[in-house]
């Protein structure tokens, strides 16, 4: 199997490094893709040097600051070119650990999308503030709720993907800049059909750089997953009236 770890920098310099280290360590079969928008401390540069030693090291850079969900596509498309059989989001800052990687990978014969998941059993977060977790559940059910999906950790961004599921996905109708493209990506597969599996993992709060959740992430998630779900839900209403009428 041929396995690419995308992992998504902005402004990131201090915490990349440890992060390949512990996941060439942990994984020494992924290659890799760094996909950084022009970060002003240099990451992009860096990774270029980086990814100069190393063959199994790629960077993609993008212009400008973009959003997560913009530098995961053009990640996937990247990697679906070359390809790769699993494609794995990773966060650059530590909160991701390496280490919980292979049995995230291992559950992929169980699952066409395995999610690292802090909100079922065995799961959880370190050094999270309280406001953070409540955002993260109440983010979760909302959403779990409103477009009726069996996943408790729906905005996870500790991610396996089959090249399969990717394939299956119109990237040119994903929308979502922030947490909204994990929820985006997790309802188109789940209406396809397709097995999503959760696996405990331990979630760690940055210690390097800063985080760039912001209040607008959460806005445009939330809007998007209330429009979404109302949507599906006037779709089925329309079909049902429609077969109640004989039309
Ligand atoms: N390329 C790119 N990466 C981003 C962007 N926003 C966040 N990231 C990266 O996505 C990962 C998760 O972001 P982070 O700020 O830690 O979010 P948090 O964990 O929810 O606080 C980190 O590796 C960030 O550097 C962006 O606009 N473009
Ligand atoms: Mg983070």
């Amino acid at each position: 199997m041929k396995i690419l770890t995308i992992i998504p920098t902005y402004d990131e310099i201090e915490a990349l490094p440890i992060t390949l280290d512990r996941l060439q360590a942990a994984v020494p079969e992924t290659d890799v893709l760094v996909v950084d928008d022009n970060s002003p401390d240099g990451t992009g540069d860096y990774a270029d040097e980086l990814a100069a030693q190393d063959s199994r090291i790629h960077v993609l850079h993008r212009t400008a600051k973009n959003g997560l969900g913009g530098a995961y596509i053009a990640g996937f498309r990247w990697g679906l070119e070359r390809g790769y059989d699993a494609l794995i989001e990773l966060d650059a800052d530590g909160s991701h650990q390496p280490e919980q990687l292979p049995d995230l990978i291992a559950a992929l014969d169980r699952g066409d999308l395995v999610i690292g998941s802090r909100w079922v059993d065995g799961g959880g977060v370190v050094n999270w503030p309280l406001h953070r977790k409540l955002i993260s559940r109440a983010g979760s059910l909302y959403s779990r709720t409103l477009l009726g999906l069996p996943v408790r950790d729906i905005t996870a961004g500790y991610r396996v993907f089959r090249r399969e599921a990717l394939e299956s996905i119109d990237f040119d109708e994903v929308e979502s800049v922030g947490y909204g493209f994990q929820v985006d990506m997790t309802f188109r597969l789940a209406r396809q059909g397709r097995t999503i599996v959760e696996v405990p993992i331990t979630f760690v709060e940055r210690t390097l750089g800063a985080s760039k959740m912001s209040g607008d992430i959460v806005v445009e998630a939330m809007l998007n997953v209330t429009r979404w779900g109302l949507t599906a839900r006037a779709q089925t209403l329309r079909r049902r009236l429609g077969r109640a009428l004989g039309r």
